[in-house]
């Protein structure tokens, strides 16, 4: 058995802006798990700052490497290896990194594709896009266009003092469509008046308005204002799912594998909010390739009822280190057909990006 972990480091097309700042490369850790014929590839989600979580790519490299590996012993099925790494506290994505290479592996050892792996599958994905921070102009011309490109949803990120002009702008320019907006967390209760003065726009739901710990002001903000609450960083568990939906925090909620720990929570979390009446549906955290495959073939779940932000991998970078990126028709992404995630590595360009490699097995 081999396992090696490496940093590559991807310029994107269009530098990726957020409440918490610009995303210009995608600075990723890869695991590639060879063992008896099978190579299976996962990628770990965070970043090179904890900004969206306190999670980056040198606590996740760490925690893989000192923690976790010892952990994969004759690579366990990951509800399992999820189980036995239960005493290490937090650190969701290093979790993930190789909860989902145990799902990769599995699934292509039994030769199905992982979309069918994890259970009744509809085939596609649902399709919205998520267009960083820019001027008002730019995010209305990149909304139109996403909207004639087929996109389902546009989502658009907001931040304070930068939400009116521009949600009206691009409300007015893509006309009766579905739109929402991302504040990933900039907000407070105090901010009250802004945030309902959002009602009149007519938005699918609103992101994660306020702190990634305050559920209980999230579902006081949603008793004030008409637009249902979506929560992408307070959800890290089925259990945190549960108290959001019961105590009225939400009505959507944003589901990214590498956030939760991986499918196997990414499921649970699905189930539970689709039986208390929640709507579901994937995020992405702008993966190469091999990362957003494990994301489609999720998104393609029957659980998942409302379009992602798994956008083609062609909207993020020139060139992937995947052969087969995914394409966009009608709004849908078919997940691959073949075992596993199906990804194939272009192993040249895949060493082009690399910072730097290591075995860990
Ligand atoms: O909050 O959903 C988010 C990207 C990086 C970090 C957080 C978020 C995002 C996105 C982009 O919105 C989703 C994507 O296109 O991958
Ligand atoms: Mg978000």
């Amino acid at each position: 058995m081999k396992l090696q972990m490496r940093m590559v480091s991807m310029p994107m097309i269009t530098p990726f802006e957020t409440s918490f700042g610009r995303e210009t490369h995608r600075n990723a850790l890869i695991l590639t798990l060879q063992h008896d014929g099978i190579i299976a590839n996962s990628e770990c989600v965070t970043d090179r700052d904890p900004h969206y979580s306190y999670e980056d790519n040198t606590t996740a490299a760490h925690i893989i490497s000192d923690h976790l590996v010892t952990r994969l012993g004759n690579l366990p099925e990951p509800e399992e290896f999820m189980e036995s790494v239960s005493d290490v506290k937090g650190h969701n994505m290093a979790k993930a990194a190789l909860e989902m290479l145990l799902w990769d592996y599995h699934s292509r050892s039994e030769n199905m594709p992982l979309h069918r792996y994890l259970g009744k599958s509809r085939g596609y994905a649902l399709v919205g896009v998520s267009i960083g921070m820019d001027s008002v102009d730019n995010v209305s011309k990149r909304a139109l266009d996403a909207k004639n490109s087929g996109y389902l949803r546009v989502k658009i990120k907001i931040k304070k003092g930068r939400e009116k002009e521009l949600v009206s702008r691009v409300r007015s320019t893509i006309g009766d469509f579905p739109l929402s907006v991302d504040a990933n967390t900039d907000y407070r209760i105090t901010d009250i008046d802004t945030l309902k003065s959002l009602d009149e726009y007519g938005l699918v739901y609103m992101e994660q308005p306020l702190e990634h710990t305050d559920i209980v002001d999230h579902a006081e903000l949603a008793r004030r204002i008409r637009t249902p609450i979506c929560l992408d960083e307070s959800i890290l568990s089925e259990e945190d799912a549960r108290k959001a939906i019961d105590i009225g925090a939400c009505k959507v909620i944003n589901i990214k594998p590498g956030r939760v720990g991986g499918l196997s929570e990414s499921m649970k979390i699905a189930k539970k909010a689709r039986e208390k009446g929640c709507h579901v549906w994937v995020g992405g955290m702008l993966e190469t390739g091999v990362g957003r495959a494990y994301n489609v073939a999720l998104a393609s779940n029957d659980l998942i009822d409302y379009p992602g932000d798994t956008s083609p991998n062609s909207r993020y970078f020139h060139r992937d280190i995947v052969k087969n990126p995914f394409k966009m028709e009608g709004g849908r992404i078919r997940p691959n057909e073949n075992p596993g995630t199906g990804v194939e590595i272009d192993l040249e360009e895949l060493e082009k990006v690399t910072l730097w490699k290591k075995d860990l097995i």
